[in-house]
């Protein structure tokens, strides 16, 4: 697509002044971002329209997710145009500098890799022409920002991400449906978000739902001077959408949380249904034959019932509405912990959605006729999973040993008996966002060596291989210095920590959860540094371990952890005397800007779950792509990352899923704590006062060497991985040492990296569950 940037820049400057009566040079950052991004909203209109049009009659698919983790848009939406770098130099002339949009803030409309692989998908199902369409919810607030108290601890804080306005979405006000609930009736309103591909005239749609009220104002209360039951139906309504829940691995049975879900589901098949009949008439029978639902996970699980009921409003039987949805809906599972999967009591389900609830038991029924031993439901709770898997063409997992888990382990009994239905979809993540854009300097080396078109065919980077030489080499060593010195100043500007970009940056980003065993990465910090004081490690290269970390609030044993870590991190950054050797940083409020800077600066990229737990993982790919070396278990798409980059290349530690398997019920942390003094003095730090100890402190201890009514000690094998774990990590740091033999492994990870995008992903959701053709625009 040609867009003009003068003409750009021209439409920004009237903008400017009559919405904010200020000239270019004048205009905040906040204001700036407004104006431009409508003006570039104003410059695809057509496009957009266009490409609408052109998917009326023909077979699509749509995403259905809770969450779209999309992150600060204007930059990659300008990067996907082609016009970022044309535009900094427009705009410059005139007098902008738009490396001030650095302060927008983020779309967080997601809580980590569910949330963000759904926008990698939109992205990429746009940039390959692919008729996908996502659907999900508008949050008032996103994810908490995340700051750290003067004791280490996390505080959070409202994520008021549109107090400025939301450029890039428009209100489609016309387009608003009801939800019915017993007590009262919501509307949803949609807002749509333009996905523009890279490279390509093509424009998908994010339509994201916001919950108001029929009536802004309950008159007759307000004329009674009752101001609280005047606004009360608008409070109730408007609830409903205003903050993202933020779990991203304990379910728990929130009545709200059932209303988000029934809205999401609800309001999407309404807008499908009315322009089903728009485009192929009043005949609903042929609607499997073109429309293909994807379920991100079971959060909008309660569509296969909704669907179901709508047909059947519409004059359907119920057998014809299973069948139906059985061939509209596919579920993909992003988690085999038993405590993340939804599992609804029906008394709470039926006091909110009651027809819902009739249907699930009809669902179940069915099920129960024909396969004896199968359920959904059980002790008056419904297995959300279960349904999905019941109730779709295709089951899927996120990396190949995830989908082997669930055949052997979640879903055993129905794999017997649906063997056909269950298939892989190893992630992907979009090379534009996470590469072009985020490392402009090793895109620019890369496209030199293996041609231009290398963000949209991936695959390429494997023509790397042959040409890696000392030159190249030194020449990737020379751009990840770069990417440290500006991780560097980033870090002094927002955490006040200045760290020296000479030093090995090992870095661990992602959520804070006891299975990602950020605890095993401290506990191994901790020991370096004893071990350097003693004066035992003379050869250690000096490194900066790095961590960025939310915990749910409501996750004490994440918060603890986080906490020791700060405190560890105080103590080290404190002692002069191994000031050239280490330094700790917790990054506050990580986030996908955040993200976008930490991954490129990266060398060592920890990936260290005990195996068999992470499902898949998509950091891991970012930080590979970028050229860091794995430091990882045999687990999640790291199995596949080694498998393309050579296991010579990356350092891989620890017990397999059969090694744990075979030591679950008999393994026993304490007599590994009790034969490893080193392992000991470290761990003995979480209650021996050599940093700030308490009682949460003493619990975690405890749970690591005694273990709690409901878990054996250390659940998660810290103990078991711990000494291959530090084994390794001082091996990378001993091969760090030679620059070029190091930098040669980094970049065999990039060169291995063409599996890893979406766009392969999409690719095959495409043509082995959705049936779905590109269209060229
Ligand atoms: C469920 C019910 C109620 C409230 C919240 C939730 C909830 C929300 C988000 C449960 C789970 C999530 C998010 C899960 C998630 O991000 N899983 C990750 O998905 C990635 C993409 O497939 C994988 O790479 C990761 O391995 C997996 O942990």
């Amino acid at each position: 697509m040609h867009i003009n940037c003068q003409h750009i820049l021209q439409i920004t400057e009237a903008q400017l002044r009559y919405e904010h009566d200020v000239t270019l040079r004048e205009a905040s950052p906040q204001a700036l971002h407004e104006a431009l991004s409508k003006a570039v909203m104003m410059s695809i209109s057509e496009a957009w329209g266009e490409s609408k049009r052109n998917r009326m009659h023909r077979r699509k698919a749509c995403y259905f997710s809770a969450e779209y983790l999309i992150g600060r848009l204007v930059y990659s939406n300008l990067y996907n145009l082609g016009i970022l770098d044309e535009l900094k130099q427009t705009f410059l002339a005139a007098g902008a500098d738009l490396s001030c949009l650095e302060e927008i803030e983020d779309a967080a409309l997601g809580n980590g890799g569910l949330g963000r692989l759904a926008a990698c998908f939109l992205d990429s199902a746009a940039s390959c022409n692919l008729p996908l369409s996502g659907y999900g919810l508008r949050y008032r607030f996103g994810l908490f920002k995340q700051r750290f108290d003067e004791n280490g601890n996390q505080k959070e804080a409202a994520d008021d991400w549109s107090k400025y306005g939301d450029p890039w979405s428009y209100r489609r006000y016309n387009h608003t449906v009801k939800i019915q609930f017993p007590d009262h009736t919501v509307l949803a309103v949609p807002y749509d978000v333009p996905i523009i591909g890279y490279g390509t005239k093509n424009i998908g749609t994010l339509r994201l739902w916001q919950c108001e009220a029929e009536e802004e104002l309950d008159f007759d209360a307000f004329n009674a001077q009752d101001y609280q039951r005047a606004l009360a139906a608008k409070n109730e309504a408007e609830d409903i959408t205003r903050v993202l829940y933020p779990n991203d691995s304990t379910w728990e049975g929130k009545r709200l949380r059932v209303k988000q879900q029934y809205v999401l589901s609800s309001a999407s098949l309404q807008d499908i249904l009315r322009v089903y009949k728009v485009n192929h008439g009043t005949d609903m029978s042929r609607f499997a034959d073109f429309v293909a639902i994807q379920l991100n996970d079971t959060h909008p699980a309660m569509s296969i019932p909704e669907l179901i009921r709508l047909l059947m409003a519409e004059g359907m039987t119920f057998e014809q509405g299973f069948d139906i949805a059985q061939r509209t809906f596919s579920y993909t599972n992003h988690t085999i912990m038993t405590e993340a999967l939804e599992k609804w009591n029906m008394d709470l389900l039926r006091s909110v959605v009651p027809e819902i609830c009739d249907i699930i038991t009809r669902i179940d029924n069915k099920l129960k006729s024909e396969h004896p031993g199968l359920y959904i439901l059980k002790d008056n709770t419904a297995h959300m999973a279960y349904m999905s898997v019941y109730v779709a063409s295709y089951v899927n997992g996120v990396a190949e040993i995830h989908s082997q888990i669930l055949k052997d382990d979640l879903f055993h009994q129905w794999y017997q008996v649906f063997p056909e239905r269950f298939q892989n979809k190893t992630n992907g993540i979009t090379p534009r966002r996470w590469l072009g854009l985020c490392n402009p300097e090793l895109t620019r080396m890369i496209k030199y060596r293996v041609g231009g078109d290398f963000l949209t065919h991936l695959e390429k980077l494997e023509l790397l291989k042959s040409q890696i030489d000392d030159d190249m080499v030194r020449q990737f060593n020379a751009i990840k210095h770069s990417k440290k010195v500006a991780l560097a100043a980033v870090i002094e500007r927002c955490e006040g920590i200045s760290i020296n970009p000479d030093f090995i940056f090992d870095v661990q980003v992602k959520r804070l959860h006891e299975y990602k065993r950020q605890l095993m990465n401290a506990l191994s910090v901790v020991d370096i540094y004893f071990r350097i004081k003693d004066g035992q490690l003379p050869d250690f290269h000096p490194t900066v371990f790095i961590f960025g970390a939310k915990s749910a609030p409501g996750y004490d044993r994440a918060k603890t952890i986080i906490r020791y870590i700060n405190r560890i991190a105080r103590m080290i950054n404190n002692d002069a005397s191994v000031r050239d050797k280490l330094k700790v940083v917790f990054v506050q409020n990580y986030n996908c800007s955040y993200a976008e800077h930490i991954i490129p600066a990266a060398d060592i990229s920890e990936q260290i779950s005990p195996a068999g737990t992470e499902a898949s993982g998509t950091g891991n790919m970012k930080l590979m792509l970028n050229g860091a070396v794995t430091l990882g278990t045999m687990d999640g798409a790291n199995v596949e990352i080694v498998r393309e980059a050579g296991l010579e290349n990356n350092y891989i530690f620890g017990a397999s899923v059969p090694e744990l398997a075979s030591i679950r019920d008999t393994y026993w942390a304490r007599n590994i704590y009790d034969a490893d003094p080193f392992l000991r003095r470290a761990i003995n730090t979480l209650v021996d006062g050599t940093v700030p100890t308490d009682d949460q402190q003493r619990e975690l201890f405890s749970s690591l060497l005694d273990g709690a009514s409901w878990h054996r000690p250390d659940h998660y094998f810290i103990l078991k991985d711990y000494q291959s774990y530090l084994e390794t990590k001082l091996r990378a740091n001993r091969d760090y040492a030679g620059r070029l033999a190091f930098g040669r492994k980094c970049l065999m990870n990039v060169a291995s990296a063409g599996k890893f995008s979406s766009d392969r992903t999409i690719r095959q959701y495409a043509s082995e569950i959705w049936h779905v053709e590109p269209q060229q625009p």
